[in-house]
């Protein structure tokens, strides 16, 4: 990815698959890349079946904490910045689950989890509304998100996932939000039609990638800060080739991103306060209908890297050969909901 795209330099790594020796994931000095997020896997095992942080028998809460702890060790060892706290605990039928006595031992062991951070690390805290619970989810939104990462300690952000919200949901605010509170650590980044679809990003809307991106670059602008996010894929591949499908999300996000930079954001102040509705509005419509694809490969050929990264890939042959050697291998398969 990195050879064709320059960007995914960072790789999102699940626990416990890497539990028996860390150090095989010595990325760095293979591949020149480094492992980025680390997820600890609380969803798993059957053991986890009525919930982990939020689970009412206190020996699944100590064996879901105690894994925490072990992937952020893990996390330390691999020099990675952020655990991202993922978790399907919830319940399916009203009445079932003592939703406040569940919100405190999450309000406890994500407290307890901050506390085994190195200073430089961070504890992203991901919500989710619904799936695989379908009465109430301990984390469901955004609000709850901020609640646990304020109560648990300094180094606590909100992951947004894109895929996690109600259809209709104005994500874009709720990024503005988590940004003007300093709150947002981070993206998963997906496309979506219906609920948490995992599609390739911008393949349903990409407005809506624009708009967020607009957003931070707005915050940005207005504030002088550089907003501090990790940008993550979180994305499910049955049908498009992996690999393809990462290459069309890198250069779909650099498109996006290079049309929201053109929005004129001086002009967009002073629309706003001038209540042009149609100048302010036309501001974002003119930046996203600009076609940004030759500025792009001008930028990789500056680079070093192909104009057309898809196509380069495709000519490289290294599916194929990647295909032939691993296709004995390729019989189990692992399905996630996060
Ligand atoms: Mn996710």
């Amino acid at each position: 990815m990195k050879k064709f795209t320059l960007l995914a330099e960072q790789g999102i790594v699940n626990t416990p698959s890497i539990h028996a020796d860390p150090c095989q994931l010595n990325f760095s000095h293979r591949y020149g890349v480094r492992a980025g997020s680390i997820n600890p896997n609380l969803f798993q095992d059957q053991e986890y079946k009525y919930g982990s942080f939020g689970n009412p028998d206190p020996a699944v809460r100590a064996r879901a904490f105690g894994h925490t702890k072990d992937s952020i060790e893990i996390a330390k060892r691999l020099h990675s910045r952020d655990i991202s706290m993922w978790f399907a605990d919830g319940s399916n039928y009203p009445g079932t689950a003592n939703i406040r006595q569940r919100k405190r031992w999450f309000e406890e062991l994500l407290k307890a989890a901050h506390a085994e951070l190195s200073e430089n690390q961070r504890l992203l805290i991901e919500y989710k509304p619904f799936e695989p619970a379908f009465y109430h989810t301990d984390i469901a939104d955004w609000g709850m998100a901020l609640h646990l990462a304020g109560n648990s300690g300094p180094q606590a952000k909100v992951l947004v996932d894109t895929g996690h919200h109600y259809a209709a949901q104005n994500i874009e605010q709720i990024v503005a939000w988590l940004l003007s509170e300093e709150m947002l650590g981070g993206f998963h980044f997906n496309d979506r039609r219906y609920a948490d679809d995992d599609l390739t990003l911008g393949s349903i809307d990409p407005y809506q990638i624009f708009r967020i991106f607009q957003e931070i670059l707005f915050y940005q602008w207005e504030t002088g800060k550089q907003a501090d996010i990790a940008y993550m894929i979180d994305q499910s591949h049955n049908l498009k080739g992996k690999i393809e499908a990462m290459i069309q999300t890198v250069t779909m996000a650099q498109e996006l991103f290079a049309k929201s930079c053109l929005v004129n954001f001086s002009e967009l102040v002073t629309a706003q306060k001038n209540c042009d509705l149609v100048r302010a509005e036309s501001l974002l419509q003119d930046a996203f209908a600009t076609d940004v694809r030759p500025m792009l490969r001008e930028w990789r050929q500056s680079k070093g890297i192909p104009p057309n990264p898809m196509e380069a890939f495709r000519q490289s042959g290294y599916l194929e050969r990647i295909t032939k050697q691993r296709s004995a291998g390729n019989s189990q398969s692992v399905s996630s909901y996060a």
